[in-house]
C-alpha cells in the first residue's frame, strides 16, 4: 500500500484564516513562510486545497473524470498559445510617452501633432520579420518599429521598419516575399535567415527589390541594440488641415544613442551567446532608469514638389534623400515602462496601419493600401474574434462607443435596448460628429480604366540602389559586398547566383566585380534586362549608417576579465571613468564567485568567463595578473574572449599580466588596443569601432 504523502506544502505549513463574511475566497489569505497570499482558486472562484496532487479513485489508481480542478487547469494551459504573428513574430516591446516638441498646426488638425508640450501614451514593440516567436533577436532581418499611440481622438498606429523602403511595390506580392523568406516548405528550415534559395530564388526575379535589398545586405539589418536603430513609416502619409487642405508626409525616427550595428561574425555568435540579446539589453536599459528616446521627425512636401521628385514617392521601395526633403525634427518618444505582462501586452497588441486619427490620412501607395485590409484580418485569426480592441493593450484611453455589439469574447455589457442608429428611444446613444469627426482628403481622381497595371513611374528599379551604394563609406560597401557574398554563398543554385548579379551589374560594375570574385564567378553573367535605363542620382550622406554614429559610450557596457591577483585601483579607476560616461561595467571572471583581487579582497562576477564571451559588450579591459594572464592564455573560453573583442573591432585596455593572454587571442597592438592605466584614451577608443582594424584581420570581398 503507498504510503500518504503529504498533499501540499502550503495546506501542510499554513493556516487557513477564514474572512468574517465565509461565503466566498475573496477575503481568504493564506499565511506562508513568503508572507499573506490570496486565495489559490479555480476560475469560477473555488478556493484550492491541494494543488500538488490530481484527484485518484485509490492509491495509485486512475485519476478521475470528475476531477474538475485538474481538468480545468490542463484545458486552459493547452490553450495557452495563439498563433503567433506570420511575420514579425518575435518582439520586443515597451511602454512610453510621445511629446511634441514643434506644433504642425499649421498643417495638420491632429490634436497630438499641433500642441506643443503635449504628451500621448505609446506602446511600441519592435521585432525581427522572417523568424518565428521563439527565434534568436539578431539574424540579419528588417526589424519592425511599431507604435501605438493612445490619442486623445482615438488610436493612431505608425507600423514601421528600421529601413525606409520596402521589397515590393504592391501588396499581392507580399505572400510571395514571405513564403520565399521564411523556412522553406518542404524541409522546415532555415529558421530566421534569409541566406537561403527560395529568397534569392524570388528577389532575383523581383527587380524592385533591389534598393530594399541593397539595404538588407547592410549593416542596418544587423543592429547592436534596438536603441540604435532608425524607425521609418515607410509609406507617404497626408496631413489635413481644418480646410481638408493636404500635405504629403514621411516619418521618421531617429534614435538618441544614435546608430550603432554589430559585425556579422559578432551577430552570429550572439545568437549563440544570448539569444534574447535585444529584448534583455531594452528590459534592463527600462529597468534601470536609462529610459531609450527617439526623436521624431517629418518630411513635408506638397503635390506639386512631388510631381517634381525624379521618382515617385507613392512606391515604397522609394525614399525621399534627406538632402531633397530636410527631416524636420517635432517630437520625442520615451520608453518608460516594461509590461507587466509579456503576453497579455507584447503579444497581444493588436497594430493596424489603418488606426489613424483625424488630420492624418492615407496616401495612394499601393503597399499601404494592402496593408490596410490585413492587420486587421490577421488580428480576427490571432486573437479569435472582433472584439480584440477590448483588450487592454488595445483599447483606446479616450472614450470610445458605437452600436457594435456581440461576437466572441465581448467584455462590455452595454445597457438599454437601442443598438441600432438612427433611433430615438434611448438619449444617450452615440451619434456622429460632423465637425470634429475623421475625415479622408477629398481626391479627385482623374478616371482612367479599371487595370491591373503598375504605373510606368514605378518602373525604375535600379537608381535609387545606385545611390544607395554609391553613398556608403568604404567600410560599408565593403560589408554591403561580404553580406552579399555570404548569402549567396548559401544558395545551393548557382543560376540564383548568377542572376542576383546580373542585377547588381545596374547597381554598381565594381560592387558585381566583388562579389562575383567572393563567390569565385570568373566571368559576371549579362545585365538583367532594365525596364528603365538606371541614372546617377546625386549621393546621399544622410543614408550611411556610419556616419549617425555617435561618438558616444551612452548605454554602451564595458567587460572588464578579472581573475585572482587583478588590481582593485584598476577596477575601479576604470569603472569610475566608464559609469561616467553613462556605460554600465560587468565584471568576468573564471567563476561566477568572482575573483580574489591582489590585497585579499574579493570582487564578485557579473558573469562567468564561458558563459559571457566579449560579443556581449561594447569595449573590453583585461586586467590579469601575471600568472592569470599565463593560466588563462591555455584557456579557450579566454583566448576567444580576446580574438573576439580585437576582431569586432572593439577598445581593449589591458593590464601588463595580460599579455600572454592576447597573444594567444593573436591581439596586436594598434590605436584601440590600451594600456590600462590611460583611462582617457581607452574611453575615447571604446565611443567608437576600430575601422582601421578591420583590413588587417579580415578579407573583405
Ligand atoms: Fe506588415 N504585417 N505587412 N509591414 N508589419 C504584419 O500584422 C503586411 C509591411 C510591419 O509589432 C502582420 O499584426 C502586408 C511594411 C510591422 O505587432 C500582417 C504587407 C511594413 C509588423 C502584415 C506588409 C510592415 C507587421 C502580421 C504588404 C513597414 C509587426 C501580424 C502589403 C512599413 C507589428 C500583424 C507588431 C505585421 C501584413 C508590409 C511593418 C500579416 C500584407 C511595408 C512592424 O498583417
Amino acid at each position: 500500500m503507498a504510503k500518504k504523502i503529504a498533499a501540499s506544502p502550503s495546506r501542510t505549513k499554513s493556516v487557513a484564516l477564514r474572512s468574517s463574511d465565509d461565503t466566498g475566497n475573496g477575503g481568504e489569505l493564506h499565511q506562508t513562510a513568503g508572507g499573506s497570499h490570496p486565495a489559490l482558486t479555480t476560475n469560477q472562484g473555488i478556493p484550492i486545497v491541494d494543488n500538488q496532487n490530481s484527484l485518484r479513485a485509490f492509491d495509485k489508481g486512475p485519476t478521475l473524470l470528475e476531477d474538475f480542478i485538474l481538468r480545468e487547469k490542463i484545458t486552459h494551459f493547452d490553450h495557452e498559445r495563439i498563433p503567433e504573428r506570420i511575420v514579425h513574430a518575435r518582439g520586443s516591446g515597451a511602454h512610453g510617452y510621445f511629446e511634441l516638441t514643434k506644433s504642425l498646426k499649421k498643417y495638420t488638425t491632429a490634436a497630438l501633432l499641433s500642441e506643443a508640450g503635449k504628451r500621448t501614451p505609446v506602446f511600441a514593440r519592435f521585432s525581427t520579420v522572417a523568424g518565428g516567436a521563439g527565434s534568436v533577436d539578431t539574424p540579419r532581418d528588417v526589424r519592425g518599429f511599431a507604435v501605438k499611440f493612445y490619442t486623445s481622438a482615438g488610436n493612431w498606429d505608425l507600423v514601421g521598419n528600421n529601413i525606409p523602403v520596402f521589397f515590393i511595390q504592391d501588396a499581392i506580392k507580399f505572400p510571395d516575399l514571405i513564403h520565399s523568406v521564411k523556412m522553406e516548405p518542404d524541409r522546415g528550415f532555415p529558421q530566421a535567415a534569409s541566406a537561403h534559395d527560395t529568397f534569392w530564388d524570388f528577389i532575383s526575379l523581383m527587380p524592385e527589390s533591389m534598393h530594399t535589398v541593397m539595404w538588407a545586405m547592410s549593416d542596418r539589418t544587423i543592429p547592436r541594440s534596438l536603441r540604435m536603430m532608425e524607425g521609418f513609416g515607410v509609406h507617404s502619409f497626408r496631413l489635413l488641415d481644418a480646410k481638408g487642405n493636404s500635405t504629403f508626409v514621411k516619418f521618421h525616427w531617429r534614435p538618441k544613442l544614435g546608430l550603432q550595428s554589430t559585425c556579422w561574425d559578432e551577430a552570429v555568435k550572439l545568437a549563440g551567446a544570448d539569444p534574447d540579446f535585444q529584448r534583455r539589453d531594452l528590459f534592463e536599459s527600462i529597468q534601470r532608469g536609462d529610459h531609450p528616446e527617439w526623436e521624431f521627425g517629418v518630411q513635408l512636401f506638397t503635390e506639386a514638389e512631388a510631381e517634381a521628385f525624379p521618382f515617385d514617392h507613392l512606391d515604397p521601395t522609394k525614399l525621399i534623400p534627406e538632402e531633397l526633403v530636410p527631416v524636420q525634427i517635432i517630437g520625442r518618444m520615451v520608453l518608460d515602462r516594461w509590461p507587466d505582462n509579456f503576453f497579455a501586452e507584447t503579444e497581444q497588441v493588436a497594430f493596424c496601419p489603418a488606426n489613424i486619427v483625424p488630420g492624418i490620412d492615407f496616401s495612394d501607395d499601393p503597399l499601404l493600401q494592402g496593408r490596410l485590409f490585413s492587420y486587421l484580418d490577421t488580428q480576427l485569426i490571432r486573437l479569435g474574434g472582433p472584439n480584440f480592441h477590448q483588450i487592454p493593450i488595445n483599447a483606446p484611453k479616450c472614450p470610445f462607443a458605437n452600436l457594435q455589439r456581440d461576437g466572441h469574447m465581448q467584455m462590455l455589457q452595454p445597457k438599454g435596448r437601442v443598438n441600432y442608429e438612427p433611433n430615438s428611444l434611448q438619449a444617450d446613444t452615440p451619434r456622429e460628429t460632423p465637425t470634429t469627426g475623421f475625415r479622408s482628403f477629398e481626391q479627385r481622381p482623374g478616371l482612367g480604366a479599371k487595370s491591373r497595371l503598375r504605373p510606368e513611374s514605378f518602373a525604375d528599379h535600379y537608381s535609387q540602389a545606385r545611390q544607395f551604394f554609391k553613398s556608403q563609406s568604404e567600410i560599408e560597401q565593403a560589408h554591403i559586398a561580404f553580406a552579399f557574398v555570404f548569402e549567396l554563398s548559401k544558395v545551393e543554385t548557382a543560376a540564383v547566383r548568377l542572376r542576383t548579379l546580373s542585377h547588381l551589374r545596374h547597381i554598381d560594375e565594381s560592387l558585381a566585380k566583388r562579389v562575383a570574385d567572393g563567390l569565385g564567378v570568373d566571368k559576371l553573367p549579362p545585365a538583367a534586362t532594365a525596364t528603365v535605363k538606371p541614372r546617377d542620382l546625386p549621393v546621399s550622406p544622410a543614408l550611411r549608417l556610419i556616419g549617425k554614429h555617435k561618438p558616444t559610450l551612452r548605454g554602451r557596457t564595458v567587460g572588464i576579465l578579472v581573475d585572482d591577483g587583478t588590481e582593485a585601483a584598476q577596477v575601479s579607476a576604470l569603472r569610475k571613468a566608464v559609469e561616467a560616461e553613462g556605460a554600465r561595467v560587468k565584471i568576468v571572471a573564471p567563476k561566477i564567485g568572482g575573483a580574489k583581487l591582489k590585497g585579499g579582497a574579493r570582487l564578485p562576477a557579473d558573469g562567468a568567463l564561458a558563459g559571457t564571451p566579449s560579443v556581449l559588450f561594447d569595449a573590453v579591459a583585461v586586467l590579469l595578473s601575471k600568472t592569470a594572464g599565463e593560466t588563462l592564455a591555455s584557456e579557450a573560453a579566454a583566448v576567444d574572449w580576446v580574438r573576439d573583442a580585437f576582431g569586432h573591432l572593439k577598445a581593449i585596455a589591458f593590464s601588463p599580466g595580460a599579455a600572454a593572454l592576447l597573444d594567444a587571442g593573436g591581439v596586436v597592438s594598434d590605436r584601440g588596443v590600451l594600456d590600462a592605466d590611460d583611462v582617457a584614451g581607452f574611453i575615447a577608443a571604446a565611443k567608437t569601432r576600430q575601422w582601421a582594424r578591420e583590413p588587417t584581420l579580415r578579407t573583405l570581398p
